[in-house]
């Protein structure tokens, strides 16, 4: 088992739970975070027994974004040749489900790991926003393109512009979250939708992601062919066979995830 140094990791059935650790610093994404955080979700991404993972913070914060005590010295030439952050990418590239849990503040680079994320549960003690222009800098992990995606250009504009948080209210409203609940009880709320995604067939719910990812990655036109051909691909698997049978015969399916 892989030893982690900012983040508590566990298996509860088929869902992988990553815990975000650092609470003297509000769970600041550091490079160890991005390390350890893209270690354990590429691991659960290799795993046939986990069919769903939800990443959660504190009550007091998902995470409070990158961390800014680790970044201030650096230079612009070191942000690029030694692409601080770019292992954040195979984050977002991972197969399986990824639900954030989201309690307290999401902010900056926090709002754009859970915009990385698949589904976005609240507390209603979130907070969400891209704060960066109040240090001089912009979002840099997705914040300026997935916000805009998700809630729309002029609302995503006055987020980025003014670095002003909206409440979990204000986020439901406008689409960045799913739902939001009591903060008491958000993990268990994670862990019911996250046990249900994960109890369906594998590869059904890998080209699900993958046909989702592509409504916002490319032309109408060109998303509607990769989804008629993950589509029929569906229909080579044994888990599609099992699905329609049970339906016909009035029972619960028996996924063996092939
Ligand atoms: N980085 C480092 N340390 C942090 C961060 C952070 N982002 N956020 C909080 N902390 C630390 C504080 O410094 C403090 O530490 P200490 O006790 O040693 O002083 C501790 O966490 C607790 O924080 P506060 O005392 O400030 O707690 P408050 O309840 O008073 O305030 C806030 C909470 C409002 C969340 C406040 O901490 C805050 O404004 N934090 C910064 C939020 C922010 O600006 N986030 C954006 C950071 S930039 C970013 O995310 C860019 C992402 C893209 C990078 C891509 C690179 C390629």
């Amino acid at each position: 088992m892989t030893e982690y140094q900012t983040i508590v990791v566990e298996t509860r059935g088929r869902v992988g739970w990553i815990t975000l650790n650092r609470p003297e610093a509000l769970n600041a994404l550091n490079s160890q975070v991005m390390r350890d955080v893209v270690d354990a979700a590429t691991a659960f991404d290799a795993d046939r027994g986990i069919g769903a993972i939800v990443v959660t913070g504190s009550e007091r914060a998902f995470a409070a974004g990158a961390d800014i005590k680790e970044m201030e010295a650096k230079t612009g030439v070191e942000m690029i040749v030694d692409g601080h952050f770019d292992a954040w990418w195979r984050f977002a590239e991972v197969r399986t489900p990824v639900i954030a849990a989201v309690s307290g503040y999401a902010l900056g680079g926090g709002c754009e790991l859970a915009m990385m994320c698949d589904i976005i549960l609240a507390a209603d003690t979130a907070r969400f926003g891209q704060p960066e222009i109040t240090l001089a800098v912009i979002p840099g992990m997705g914040g300026t393109q997935r916000l805009v995606r998700a809630i729309g250009y002029y609302k995503a504009a006055e987020l980025v512009l003014t670095g002003r948080m909206m409440d979990a209210a204000e986020a439901e409203r406008c689409g960045l979250v799913s739902r939001v609940v009591p903060a008491a009880d958000l993990l268990a709320e994670a862990s019911s939708v996250a046990e249900s995604i994960a109890a369906k067939s594998l590869p059904s719910l890998y080209a699900a992601k993958a046909a989702l990812d592509a409504a916002l990655e490319t032309t109408l036109a060109e998303g509607l062919r990769f989804e008629r051909q993950a589509f029929a691909g569906l229909f080579s698997t044994a888990d599609q066979k099992e699905g329609m049978a049970a339906f016909r015969e009035k029972r619960r399916p028996d996924f063996t995830n092939g």
